[in-house]
């Protein structure tokens, strides 16, 4: 009979499947916990008997046949190596986000794992990019994890606007659900501490100075991460939050934190493109040729839908544009598996890299 699991990993998201994983590790001796943040050098594991700093030198992802790294997020098997503890296991990852390396435009970056929903916050002191919702949606689709639009400081923005807003995000097919919230004012905080519930664990995605640390510490009753004002001049924030960690909420759930994304490039998302476009998928089928890009063939649905009216313009040129990407991002992948010798799969091992490489400034290759 396996031990009774540890309330407080249960209230972060142990179910059977994490169960089954740790069963034999546990045998063997090792314990087994969660990965609440990741630094240069150690990935911080919560486990039953306090939190083990691992040292990511001695982890044996590669021999353990695992992809990379821990990310936070993972549920990590460790063992006590001479003086120090090593991750040696990590279970298998549901509802992940992956981007692709703003270091290394061939790589993919594991952002987080074992995520069930994200939050792609967006701050309403600032105007809402409806192409950037497009393009976060096709990120967290691809990682099978459920998407949210996180709408933060209502407090900062008139009725008039707030309604503009949502009007905007009522146009994409499939609208995600919105939460509006203020910590000022208390907003939404219900709605989303009901998205945590019973355990589960919300991702939070979004620009700098979006509002995600000040949601966080909402959420977790506790001002345990930094928070940073906005410049004046345009609201941007400064990159206050340079490492992603996940935090429990006292009524059960996680909630993970990140920097904010200077960069979100696309990696590897063709199904994430169709279930965030799902009304050009409905088109396609009316094109002339099957394998129709819907940028300059004859007898393309898509562009027809676009002089007609059906379909907006700039949805048609953010499909392409996200199209184009994943194209280039295919390529490099290609290139660069021709350049190791190998066929075309297995695909290189997606390289996951800590929280700190996301500081490098590709502020607006995104819009
Ligand atoms: N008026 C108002 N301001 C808010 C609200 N939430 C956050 N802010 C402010 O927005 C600014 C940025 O907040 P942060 O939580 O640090 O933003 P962040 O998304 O974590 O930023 P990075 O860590 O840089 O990615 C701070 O000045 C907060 O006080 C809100 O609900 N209302
Ligand atoms: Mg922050």
């Amino acid at each position: 009979m396996s031990p009774t699991p540890d309330a407080s990993l249960v209230r972060i998201g142990w179910d059977d499947e994490v169960e089954q994983f740790a069963a034999p590790h546990l045998a063997a001796g090792r314990s087994v916990g969660r990965v609440s943040a990741t630094s240069r050098g150690f990935d911080t594991v919560r486990t039953p008997d306090g939190d083990v700093l691992s040292d990511r030198s001695l982890a044996r992802h590669r021999a353990a046949g695992l992809d990379g790294p821990p990310v936070v997020g993972d549920w990590a098997a460790v063992e006590q190596v001479d003086r120090a503890a090593a991750v040696v296991a990590l279970a298998p990852r549901r509802g992940v986000v992956v981007r692709r390396d703003p270091g290394e435009h061939a790589d993919a970056q594991v952002v987080a794992a074992n995520v069930d929903v994200v939050g792609c916050v967006f701050g309403l002191d600032r105007p809402v990019s409806l192409r950037r919702v497009e393009r976060l949606l096709v990120l967290v689709h691809e990682g099978g994890a459920s998407p949210c639009v996180i709408l933060t400081k209502a407090d900062a923005a008139s009725v008039e606007e707030l309604r503009a807003v949502l009007d905007d995000l009522a146009t994409l097919p499939g609208t995600p659900p919105v939460v509006v919230t203020s910590v000022r004012t208390g907003t939404g905080l219900d709605d989303i501490n009901r998205l945590l519930l019973p355990a589960r664990t919300l991702a939070l995605l979004g620009e700098s100075g979006a509002g995600k640390s000040t949601l966080t510490n909402a959420l977790v009753g506790s001002d345990l991460q930094h928070v940073g004002d906005v410049r004046a001049r345009d609201r941007r924030g400064r990159h206050t939050t340079t490492v992603r960690r996940l935090l429990p909420c006292p009524e059960g759930g996680a909630v993970i934190d990140t920097p904010g994304l200077r960069a979100l490039g696309m990696w590897d998302a063709v199904e994430g493109l169709a279930e965030a476009f799902p009304d050009i998928v409905a088109l396609a089928p009316r094109c002339r040729f099957r394998n129709c890009t819907h940028r300059d063939e004859p007898g393309c649905a898509v562009r027809r839908a676009v002089a007609s009216g059906e379909l907006a313009k700039a949805r048609h040129r953010s499909y392409l544009d996200l199209r184009a990407e994943l194209d280039d991002v295919e390529d490099r992948r290609v290139a660069r598996v021709r350049r190791h010798g190998e066929g075309r799969r297995p695909r290189p091992a997606p390289r996951v890299t800590d929280g700190l490489d996301e500081i490098d400034d590709l502020d607006d290759d995104v819009d």
